[in-house]
């Protein structure tokens, strides 16, 4: 059997209309494109909790409103390995955001999001993230992006749930 291992990880942006926040990755993973903020869920810890955490760490700021939105599993073609993404819209928050040693935050009017400097996926997803809707989605890609290189999809699948 083809046994596939499943990691999960948190993906949370602030929706303040017209805005939205994103952070520079600045190292590790997707380094050198924008992106929400987020990161693995830790042993014990529930999957909000873990999106919590990360907005604090990643952003200095307390999220507010949190609801999950979407699923996302990304797969990545010869890797047998899921990375299965609980994608998290914040409408609320307190405290600035403040830049970490792994993200620099910026607000992004929704009409100027930096989608060529994002994830592929990215485009996929966003209009739908705000419009409101729910949904779930798998992406195949060729390898990780960097901040040279954007990652091709070799396959996708998204559908709205509810
Ligand atoms: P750390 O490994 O730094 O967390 N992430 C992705 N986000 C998008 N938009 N597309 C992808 O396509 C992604 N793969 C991972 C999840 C990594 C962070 O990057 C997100 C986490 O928030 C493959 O702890």
């Amino acid at each position: 059997m083809d046994m596939k291992t499943k990691k999960i990880l948190t993906l949370c942006i602030v929706h303040d209309h017209p805005r939205v926040l994103l952070g520079m990755k600045k190292r590790g993973f997707g380094a050198g494109r924008w992106n929400g903020f987020g990161g693995k869920v830790e042993p014990g810890e529930s999957v909000e909790d873990a999106a919590r955490r990360e907005m604090r760490e990643e952003a200095g700021i307390e999220a507010e409103g949190l609801e999950e939105v979407g699923v996302l599993d990304f797969e990545f073609k010869d890797d047998p390995k899921i990375l299965e993404t609980h994608l998290f819209k914040a409408v609320g928050w307190s405290g600035e955001p403040v830049e970490s040693e792994e993200m620099k935050p910026r607000w992004f009017p929704v009409d100027e999001i930096p989608f060529s400097q994002m994830w592929s996926d990215d485009a996929y997803w966003m209009p739908l993230f705000l419009k409101g809707r729910k949904f779930k989605a798998r992406f195949l890609f060729d390898q990780p992006s960097t901040a040279e290189r954007q990652a091709v999809i070799l396959e996708k699948h998204i559908e709205e749930v509810e």
